[in-house]
């Protein structure tokens, strides 16, 4: 029996797991989770009581997997078509692990709460934390810039989890706080990523869904939705 997937199409982690998936091809059903829905909402908690997503049930195994880079270890374990996410020589395993954790640490959680203070009632908006965010994803940007100087990939000599890590982060991020035109490899990279199939995939999934992104004036014309849901 193939595992599940908890996720919603528009959600940057669920992004991670989903790009890891079909860049592998490993087979999954998916379960599309809305928040807003009770029953989905009990589904996911009854899975992991967090009720974040992506979530990976894998009951022919007995096991549930949630936070994306794990979850994307498990499948670099178990599945042949996704070892190469996680190379096997140490130091490049290392490097991989570093810039998945950079990916999440200073352009996820930054955007995730510019994102969050945007959906909240005016009245309890976090403007100094908000700003700091926006800090924060001005200063990641020239790591990358630096981490990609002669670099196809982000951290190792093949697609990997760091590059499944960098492109919904980029990809959101860069909405609410552009790269700066002079940072040339990121941006090469950023194209790069989007060409992928897996990536191509992903982003033709959420289209519909963009609309309901809280930034959504602020998104390039060429990731619009132009199909109603
Ligand atoms: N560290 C977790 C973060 C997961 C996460 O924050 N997921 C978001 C969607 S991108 C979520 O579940 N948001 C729903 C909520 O916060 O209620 C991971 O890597 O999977």
């Amino acid at each position: 029996m193939e595992p599940t997937l908890y996720f919603h199409p528009l959600a940057s982690y669920c992004w991670k797991a989903l790009i890891a998936l079909y860049d592998s091809g490993v087979a999954f059903t998916p379960r599309l989770v809305d928040l807003g829905k009770a029953d989905d909402r009990a589904a996911l908690q009854a899975l992991w009581p967090p009720a974040r997503f992506p979530v990976l049930h894998d009951a022919a195994q007995g096991r549930v997997l949630p936070e994306s880079t794990i979850l994307i270890e498990y499948l670099a374990e178990r599945h042949p078509g996704a070892a190469a996410l996680l190379p096997t020589d140490a130091r490049e395993r290392l490097d991989v692990r570093l810039w998945d954790r950079v990916c999440d640490d200073h352009l996820q959680d930054p955007m995730q709460k510019i994102v969050g203070d945007r959906l909240r009632d005016a009245a309890v908006r976090d403007p100094h934390g908000v700003a700091e965010a926006r800090t924060a994803l001005q200063r990641a940007y020239p790591l990358f810039e630096q981490q990609l100087a002669g670099r196809t990939w982000l951290a190792s000599d093949g697609f990997s989890l760091a590059d499944c890590a960098a492109l919904p982060a980029l990809f959101y991020a860069s909405i609410l706080e552009p790269i700066p035109d002079g940072l040339g490899a990121l941006h090469a990279y950023f194209e790069r990523l989007l060409l992928r199939p897996a990536v191509q995939r992903v982003l033709e999934e959420a289209r519909p869904w963009f609309r309901f992104f809280p930034f959504a004036d602020a998104m390039p014309a060429r990731f619009v939705a132009t199909e109603p849901l």
